[in-house]
């Protein structure tokens, strides 16, 4: 009988994946849930056929530089692969994978919830009757901005991005996006979206901004001080994707000085730190936080694991895994 792949995951994963994995696998968990350190992680890759990393494992050149003879595959539990220096690990003739499609609907429903939960003070509504401090209705109190009528403005328009669109475009929000390629016009025409080739000039002209793409080297600070001093001072920004699109510095003096509206955040730059501006202008009221959520349901957690199990499968079956990363995609 062949020997089973050692599979090394460094987090713990739903019950339903964890029981599959050893079944098919020769599965090495980390009990405690925590993040590896460096010397874990070197460890692990100098022990594994197949790594399954995480957004909380930083997979970098030096990290790879010890991997054994006998890793072959890095499938991250993760769409966004920016955690693992892809192009050394393919250099390396590493194969890395992600787990694309099944988050998309749970990532654009909590992004229309922070577009909602900032223009209408969710957040700062919600925390009044259990702290007590509800003195009854007011015409003048808590009022926020209407979004039906507003105009969206979508940085990435991949799976996230059109999924998100479909929601807003239900939400009466006219939709107008920025991508590195514009997409086929049966979807713009779906989406009734309007394509902008300066992300300039539509930062310029939008109600709300939502930053969908992924991080990349090209993608860093996308949003920069200069390009964020576009914003209408009404603007609200939000972000799903990745922290590091956005110079949250500069986010945060903007929101501080009122030329940005607010902002609705579920990534940073240095997860899990928050940069304490942010978290002051959260109890203002005029930013919400969330520590990471998007793609946190159950199903999508199960269905990320199955993409992990199908595509260490396949490979070491001798085929080639559905999620590929390819340099293209970076
Ligand atoms: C996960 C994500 O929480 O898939 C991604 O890129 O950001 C989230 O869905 C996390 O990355 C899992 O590793």
């Amino acid at each position: 009988m062949r020997k089973k792949a050692v599979v090394v995951v460094t987090r713990r994963l739903p019950d339903v994946v964890e029981t599959r994995m050893r079944e098919l696998f020769d599965t090495r968990l980390n009990h405690e849930d925590k993040p590896l350190g460096a010397a874990e992680l070197a460890e692990a890759v100098k022990t594994a056929d197949v790594l399954v990393p995480t957004v909380t494992d930083e997979i970098d050149a030096s990290i790879l530089a010890q991997a054994g003879p006998n890793l072959k595959l890095i499938a991250n539990f993760g769409n966004g692969v920016d955690n693992i220096d892809v192009g050394v690990a393919l250099a390396r003739g590493i194969t890395v994978t992600n787990t694309p499609g099944v988050l998309t609907e749970d990532t654009a429903d909590m992004t229309m919830a922070l577009i909602l939960a900032v223009a209408r003070r969710v957040a700062e509504g919600a925390r009044v009757i259990p702290e007590d401090e509800w003195g009854g209705w007011s015409p003048n109190w808590m009022l926020g901005h209407r979004i039906t009528g507003k105009r969206l403005g979508i940085v990435g328009m991949g799976r996230i991005g059109q999924a998100l669109a479909r929601r807003a475009k239900a939400f009466g929000l006219s939709i107008h996006y920025h991508n590195r390629r514009r997409v086929p016009t049966r979807i713009e025409e779906e989406l009734e979206a309007t394509y902008w080739e300066s992300l300039d000039q539509m930062l310029a002209r939008m109600d709300v901004v939502s930053v969908n793409c992924p991080h990349t080297p090209a993608t860093y600070h996308l949003l920069s001080a200069r390009r964020l001093k576009l914003l209408k001072p009404t603007a609200i920004v939000v972000n799903t994707a990745r922290g590091e699109i956005i110079d949250e510095t500069a986010l945060s003096r903007l929101i501080e000085t009122g030329a940005i509206g607010g902002a609705g955040l579920d990534v940073f730059e240095h997860e899990p730190a928050v940069n304490p501006r942010l978290i002051k202008l959260a109890r203002s009221g005029k930013v919400v936080l969330l520590p990471h959520m998007g793609s946190a349901t159950h199903e999508s957690r199960i269905d990320m694991g199955e993409k992990v199990i199908v595509n260490i499968k396949t490979f070491m079956d001798g085929h080639r895994p559905p999620d590929r990363v390819l340099p293209s995609m970076l």
